[in-house]
């Protein structure tokens, strides 16, 4: 669900960005809700969003809120058939009312081919800081020169999609906007470039965080995989220029650990070793992204949930606190993408962070969860239900 407000422009640089955002927004969609006020009356910024909308040519659906009283607002809602979006849908958010009819309509317009065959493709999000290499990796895989290529720091600005087929599977690989620090100058290109990778890693269900072999991992490179995880995706290191990089016996192991040290939040995700120039293992990134795409829409069953609880439980004894001690109950998997559990405990403030952590790492463990983050959700249960 992405949303854009849009109000007019004014030279105002708040609206201006608001204006950009919701134009993103326009283009990513595959539904558009256009919300308007019965209460307002039909407004200026109204046919000018009107305007915009038609332009994209995406299916609308004209919704007017606030309606929370049909008799009485019959009448207005009338006015905005000008609009040109055909019949207006009442609804009223506050009361709640005609929100399942309004999803019904939203699923009626999905496009249901186009969902389908995106499904079964894997988006692949090539992140990363200015001047990595990820639209030399596309290209590398495509075979072909379809983004620009330069040694320009923050030559690609628009994510750019291309699919791509091979023994390995189907994907979506999109090439993003290097993110990087603000300076005063580019300032807005940026946040455009910044805003557009965001929604690049929303889209995604894998990110190819890349890192510059000489250069090691910077804070920056810390900031943008932190994005990645917050968004709940499947992710895989890839240290690219190797071809560049000075290499001893060894050398591979001790980068992998230099690396694990500063990105200490992503012992889980696997890392490998390329280079979008020479080609060198870019091929083995396919089983790779196979399996943390499996990973991170893993399913487990309760009983399996339990059973790993159950053993961690007893290998660690859950911490106490003032002679009170933490009772897991039991827990389950309550969604994929990213792998989501819910703990039911007897006192929350009793589930420490650490240990935690260990459960979360033992359940990491017994299903093979590599290269995806997984989420856990605590609550507190009465022991005697
Ligand atoms: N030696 C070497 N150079 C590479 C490799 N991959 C990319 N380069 C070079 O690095 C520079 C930047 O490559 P791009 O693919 O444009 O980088 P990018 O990450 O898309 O950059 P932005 O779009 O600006 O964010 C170019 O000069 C590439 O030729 C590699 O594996 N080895
Ligand atoms: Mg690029």
């Amino acid at each position: 669900m992405i949303q854009g407000g849009i109000e007019n422009a004014d030279g105002d640089i708040i609206k201006e960005q608001m204006r950009e955002q919701a134009q993103i927004a326009i283009e990513i969609a595959d539904v558009i809700i256009f919300l308007t006020d019965v209460k307002e009356g039909l407004t200026a910024i109204d046919e000018e969003i009107a305007v915009l909308l038609k332009k994209s040519k995406k299916p609308v659906l004209l919704v007017c809120n606030k309606v929370d009283s049909f008799e009485k607002f019959r009448n207005d809602i009338y006015e905005f058939y000008k609009l040109g979006f055909g019949e207006p849908i009442p609804i009223s958010s506050s009361n709640a009312q005609g929100i399942g009819d309004l999803l019904d309509k939203v699923y009626e317009k999905l496009p249901e081919e186009i969902e389908d065959e995106e499904q079964e493709r894997i988006k692949v999000a090539v992140i990363g800081k200015p001047n990595v290499g990820k639209s030399s990796l596309v290209n590398r895989i495509l075979g072909e020169n379809r983004n620009i290529v330069s040694n320009i720091a923050g030559t690609t600005r628009d994510s750019i999609d291309s699919e791509f087929e091979n023994q390995y599977g189907k994907y979506v690989f999109i090439d993003t906007a290097g993110i990087r620090r603000k300076s005063k100058v580019k300032e807005k290109i940026e946040k455009y470039s910044v805003l557009r990778s965001s929604f690049a890693i929303e889209r995604a269900d894998v990110c190819l965080m890349l890192i510059e072999a000489n250069e090691g991992v910077t804070e920056q490179d810390a900031k943008i995989a932190g994005e990645a995880v917050e968004a709940g995706k499947g992710i895989i290191i890839v240290v690219n220029k190797w071809d560049e990089y000075e290499k001893q016996t060894g050398t591979l192991e001790k980068y992998k650990q230099e690396v694990y040290n500063k990105l200490a939040y992503l012992s889980y995700a696997p890392i490998i070793f390329i280079s979008a120039k020479t080609g060198q293992r870019v091929e083995k990134l396919f089983e790779l992204i196979n399996k943390v795409n499996e990973n991170n829409s893993k399913r487990v069953t309760t009983s399996e949930v339990n059973q790993v609880i159950n053993e961690a439980i007893a290998m660690v004894q859950p911490p106490s606190d003032k002679g009170k001690r933490l009772k897991i109950f039991y827990g389950t998997q309550a969604a994929t993408k990213p792998p989501t559990f819910v703990i039911f405990v007897n006192q929350k403030d009793l589930f420490h962070f650490s240990y935690e952590r260990y459960i979360v790492n033992q359940i990491r463990r017994e299903f093979n969860l590599t290269g995806t983050p997984i989420r856990i959700i605590v609550r507190e249960k009465m022991e005697k239900e």
